[in-house]
């Protein structure tokens, strides 16, 4: 489809989506042998195993929220959307959330709150969370606003919601804008994909609270920036092994160690590679490459599915993938619904 066409906006929420389910199977694994990934995979396509559905994490529980809130009060209301991830954990409060965050879950809840930014700000003696849960369910924010600087403005305060430390939001700043990116298209130009991400990291990165943040955490001064040169390094050699990749990018719940990573696993899979099987196409090989990485494989994987989704479109994806995930379909329904918003505004 061309930019912004409903089969991008399909294949990004439902592949996100498809990404936590079938991740979860190897979440928190030090090594992954691909041989076990394509099993895994493989396991999905044979319906005659009569396969239990795989459920989705926190992930999708919380992108659900950020979906339903957006389409309802058609923009960014914050309060509304705190009331619903609160609602969503008392629901489910076992679908494998960080072990933080839910301190701000559970005061989220309470009706005496007048500020919904408040207990973000408390975790961590006041530093708050620099974990990938804000980026984890940011894709929503960009397939409802065309405009980037609203992509920017309303993925950071809805990650600031759970995630006060900017190495925490920014994460979710990031990933939103790969995704609007994609969404445009922007993908068939992988060096100027890369590019203009670094450019807006420029920006976003330079401001007082992400250096002070960066300058306590001992990280680089513009600790986004300087990963997505590594990816930039990383895409220009032939030959990448596993292991490099998780420790130039790292695979673990740090925003700052995951959001680079997957956007990295969809650059490096944009072509076939003799590790992944040969009927695979860039959607699949994203997938495979996201769980071979090992580490928070749920989250990684959730978050390179939506940019890889958003670039390839629905068709990309396998129909046998989609009915083994829970909240799939429901991720394809909401998908128009956001469409038609993206479009109105
Ligand atoms: P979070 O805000 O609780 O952060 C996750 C973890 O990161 C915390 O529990 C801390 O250990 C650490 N952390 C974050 N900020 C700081 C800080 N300022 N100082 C010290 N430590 C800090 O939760 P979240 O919503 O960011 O969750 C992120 C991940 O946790 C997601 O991937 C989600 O799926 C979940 N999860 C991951 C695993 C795994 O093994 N990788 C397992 C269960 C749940
Ligand atoms: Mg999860
Ligand atoms: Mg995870």
């Amino acid at each position: 489809g061309g930019p912004a066409s409903l089969s991008r906006f399909r294949g990004a929420l439902v592949a996100a989506v498809l990404g936590d389910c079938v991740g979860g199977e190897f979440e928190g694994a030090e090594e992954v042998p691909m041989e076990s990934v394509l099993q895994h995979l493989n396991s999905l396509d044979d319906e005659t195993k009569g396969n239990g559905i795989l459920e989705y994490s926190d992930d999708t529980a919380m992108a659900r929220c950020v979906v339903q809130s957006l389409l309802t009060r058609a923009g960014f209301d914050e309060r509304d959307m705190a009331h619903r991830f609160a609602k969503e954990y008392s629901a489910s409060p076992g679908r494998g959330y960080g072990s933080g965050v839910i301190q701000v879950l559970k005061k989220l809840s309470s009706p005496q709150l007048s500020d919904v930014y408040q207990p973000a700000r408390d975790q961590f003696n006041g530093r708050g969370s620099f974990g990938n849960g804000g980026a984890m369910r940011a894709a929503p924010f960009a397939l409802a606003f065309p405009d980037p600087a609203d992509v920017k403005r309303f993925a950071r305060l809805g990650a600031m919601l759970t995630h006060s430390c900017s190495l925490g939001y920014n994460g979710a700043v990031l990933q939103a804008l790969a995704v609007h990116l994609s969404l445009q298209g922007a993908l068939d130009l992988p060096q100027q994909f890369i590019s203009r991400l670094i450019t807006e990291m420029e920006e976003v990165e330079s401001n007082e609270a992400a250096r002070n943040d960066a300058r306590i955490l001992k990280e680089a001064e513009k600790p986004f920036c300087e990963r997505l040169h590594r990816v930039r390094d990383l895409m220009d050699r032939s030959k990448v092994s596993i292991e490099e990749v998780i420790s130039e990018l790292g695979n673990g719940i740090a925003a700052l160690h995951s959001v680079p990573t997957a956007i990295f696993c969809v650059l490096h899979c944009l072509q076939p590679w003799e590790c992944l099987p040969e009927n695979y196409g860039g959607l699949e090989r994203t997938i495979a490459y996201s769980l071979a990485l090992g580490g928070d494989t749920d989250t990684i994987a959730c978050m390179a599915a939506a940019i890889a989704g958003a670039h390839y479109g629905i068709e990309a994806i396998p129909q046998s993938w989609i009915r083994c995930c829970e909240g799939a379909e429901d991720a394809d329904i909401n998908a128009e619904r956001l469409h038609m918003l993206y479009h109105q505004s």
